[in-house]
């Protein structure tokens, strides 16, 4: 892991130092090299050919079984703690990273990962209509707060700008780059002075869908809110919200010094998995310089949410897709 010393720095914290030794704190663990080999072995039993969102059943089906092998008990662990911050497991088996895939390793590992926290969905009217998504630089998106960008991605969670958001999300690295840090902050929301706390409950932002989604229609919200669970989380990304009064914009910012001045980074490494609490951790990504070719950095990527979809706001198109209407 990695200790931040962010004083000064602005969104995206900018000083780090690396420290010695495995790279482990206490929300993490190490699978250990055996394990992952056995695991790859009876994934490669269990099912041939690539993964397509349109095989997505049948993988859930193989991911629930191979979600009970050793190298998921750490993970299995942190969620029955409640599964709150993040946590990082290392060494897990990737596959063979190449495009066009033609196995599905890393895909069987990400979703066996999501089914101990929950269930893996996606959006009806995103742009690119995957539950797994892959993030890898590309040309088009360079200068965009998009996980395909390579500028830096500011603080955020995951889709902001509906209640719908995941609980959690999964990071799963198949090609690290040293270059590039990715950064973790786990709000308790007891540190927020008063003030800043009672501004971020109004409801003063409008928060708008990021270049994913179709629809640019804002959502006018809070930034912390209760969610129909009772839980408090985050509607916050700061680069997608216009804020109603200077007074709310400054709350705002105070929030993302918050973030900035306490927060972890991570060099994602082939085989790292990154679970994070999307309620109430913000998460942000240095810049890097991709060559935009097989090479540059590869994740992979999973919404989770922790109940189903009900029947009212499951997409007619695909079962694992929120419909339109629930999200806006
Ligand atoms: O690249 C990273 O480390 C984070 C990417 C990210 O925030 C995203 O895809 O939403
Ligand atoms: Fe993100």
């Amino acid at each position: 892991m990695f200790i931040i010393d962010s004083k000064g720095c602005d969104a995206v914290p900018r000083k780090w130092l690396p420290i010695d030794g495995p790279c482990v704190n206490a929300s993490g663990a190490v699978v250990k090299m055996e394990d992952a080999r056995a695991l790859e072995y009876k994934i490669r039993a269990a099912i041939a050919g690539s993964y397509d969102d349109s095989r997505l059943e049948e993988f859930l089906t193989v991911a629930t079984a191979l979600s009970q092998e050793q190298p998921f008990a750490a993970l299995r662990a942190f969620c029955a703690g409640g599964g709150r911050g993040y946590f990082l497991l290392r060494g897990l088996p990737v596959g063979v990273c190449k495009s066009p895939k033609d196995d599905s390793v890393s895909e069987s590992v990400l979703l066996a990962a999501s089914t101990i926290l929950g269930y893996a969905f996606g959006y009806e009217e995103r742009v690119r209509l995957n539950v797994l998504v892959n993030v890898r630089p590309t040309r088009l998106h360079a200068g965009q707060q998009l996980g395909g960008g390579s500028v830096d991605l500011t603080w955020h969670v995951e889709d902001a700008h509906t209640l719908n958001a995941p609980d959690h999300f999964i990071l799963f690295c198949l090609r690290g780059d040293e270059s590039v840090v990715t950064f973790l902050h786990a709000l308790v929301i007891e540190t927020l002075a008063p003030k800043i706390r009672a501004l971020l409950t109004e409801s003063a932002y409008d928060v708008y869908p990021d270049e994913n989604f179709l629809h640019r229609a804002p959502k006018r919200t809070s930034i912390l809110s209760l969610r129909p669970d009772g839980k408090w989380a985050l509607q916050y990304d700061p680069a997608f919200t216009k804020c109603a009064t200077e007074e709310h914009a400054a709350a705002l910012a105070a929030l993302t010094a918050h973030f900035a001045s306490n927060a972890e980074g991570i060099v994602l490494r082939s085989g790292d998995l990154l679970v994070v609490d999307n309620r109430l951790t913000v998460h942000a990504r240095s810049a890097f310089q991709p060559t935009f070719d097989d090479a540059d950095r590869w994740l992979q990527k999973v919404y989770v949410r922790r109940t189903p979809i009900d029947a009212s706001s499951r997409s007619r198109r695909h079962p694992y897709l929120i419909a339109y209407e629930s999200y806006l």
